[in-house]
């Protein structure tokens, strides 16, 4: 099965009492038994499984494929999961792009039990190796990065972590399984917070994790189901039925963030534009290897006068964008990562990666990309 046929059927079949098309939203906790211990279809208490969650962990190991799908309650809650794999002592090597809230768990939850945290930038792969020893036990990307859109070659660290027999998680929220199919090459688990592409419309939060070999996709079920942080039925709904549009909302997403990049490109008051659709991108070649012809929504960028000033001035006078943390959802939002989503990184760690005051990242939806340029036009202005 192609993608766009597998984003509508792909871990799919009707409902069997009835035919219906969509899974109901089975909006139970528990089901009945005949006899104490052995459950009537499989199902036994919805934390461990409930079917609604079961059809959306199905499709999702079918557009990543993957040998398991698990559906958790936020992006957080799966990135969590992984690192539930982990014990006291163990490394991680991790990009130093991360997402806020991620950064956050590395560093004020798992190191604090412990856990040691090496973060670089990956495309210096002779930096990569001299970190790796006998106590690395988790390699863990962004690709592209939140939000400063760097780009990780998947396949040469694959290499590497097989070799290495190190775990290898891809956190696939930006590109989504459209764009790039992580375990196609090479990595062993795909993370996303469902709260973005998947789920499309920006009324749902949920996580996700895909993994590649069906053992540790059983051990990570039993970890999900002793800690217990599963999706709901109805928020399980919700991001299945955003699936069946993942590919046509990608493609006009990155029609859309392209010509929005170009424009900033091309804007006077503007000074770098971080979209890795651009040919002067630097990890221009990669993209373009590892993610299907087109490069995603999202756009981050800086001014040239260095002002903070200027991007909150920017971000105040949006009329179509909306200013709100997310990104993901068919609405154009935009974003003050110092100020919001990356807040939680100490502003020295921010201003060496380049998270600076006056960066300001979008999400560029899908509407008329005319009246999203003129909305940045006039805003600029
Ligand atoms: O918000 P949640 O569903 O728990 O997902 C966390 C998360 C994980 N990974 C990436 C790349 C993310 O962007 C996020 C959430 N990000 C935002 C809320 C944001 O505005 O960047």
């Amino acid at each position: 099965m192609k993608f766009n046929t597998k984003t509508i059927h792909g871990g799919q079949h009707h409902e069997e009492h009835t035919g219906a098309v969509m899974p109901p939203v089975f909006q139970t906790s528990t089901y009945a038994q005949k006899t104490p211990g052995v459950p009537l279809n499989g199902y036994e208490y919805s934390r461990a499984a409930n079917p609604t969650r079961t059809a959306l962990e199905d499709a999702l190991a079918s557009i990543e494929n993957g040998a398991r799908g698990l559906a958790f309650s936020s992006g957080l809650a799966a990135t969590d999961c992984v690192m539930k794999l982990l014990k006291p002592n163990d490394e991680v090597i991790a990009m130093d792009d991360l997402y806020g809230g991620t950064y956050r768990m590395f560093t004020r939850i798992y190191q604090e039990l412990g856990i040691k945290f090496h973060f670089v930038d990956m495309n210096d792969l002779d930096k990569f190796k001299s970190l790796i020893n006998e106590n690395t036990k988790l390699v863990w990307v962004e690709t592209p990065t939140n939000p400063l859109m760097k780009v990780v070659d998947i396949e040469a660290i694959a290499k590497i972590t097989n070799e290495k027999k190190i775990l290898f998680a891809v956190d696939n929220t930006f590109a989504t399984p459209y764009l790039q199919r992580p375990l196609d090459m090479g990595a062993d688990i795909v993370m996303h917070s469902a709260t973005k592409y998947l789920g499309g419309h920006s009324d749902v939060i949920a996580g996700a994790l895909i993994i590649k070999d069906a053992e540790l996709g059983e051990k990570m079920h039993f970890l999900q189901f002793a800690t217990g942080a599963t999706l709901g039925p109805q928020d399980a709904y919700l991001v299945l039925r955003g699936i069946k549009t993942l590919h046509l909302r990608v493609q006009r997403h990155s029609e859309n963030g392209q010509k929005v990049a170009d424009y900033l490109v091309a804007h006077p008051k503007v000074a770098k534009v971080y979209y890795p659709g651009l040919k002067d991108h630097p990890n221009h070649e990669i993209a373009k290897k590892q993610m299907s012809g087109s490069f995603g929504g999202m756009v981050s960028f800086t001014f040239k006068s260095g002002a903070k000033a200027d991007s909150i001035k920017f971000l105040e006078d949006l009329k179509v964008f909306t200013l709100a943390e997310s990104l993901g959802g068919v609405e154009s939002l935009a974003n003050h990562p110092a100020l919001m989503t990356h807040a939680s990184i100490p502003e020295p760690k921010r201003k060496e990666i380049g998270i600076t005051d006056d960066l300001v990242r979008l999400s560029v939806g899908i509407e008329d990309a005319e009246d999203l340029i003129k909305d940045i036009e006039q805003a600029l202005g």
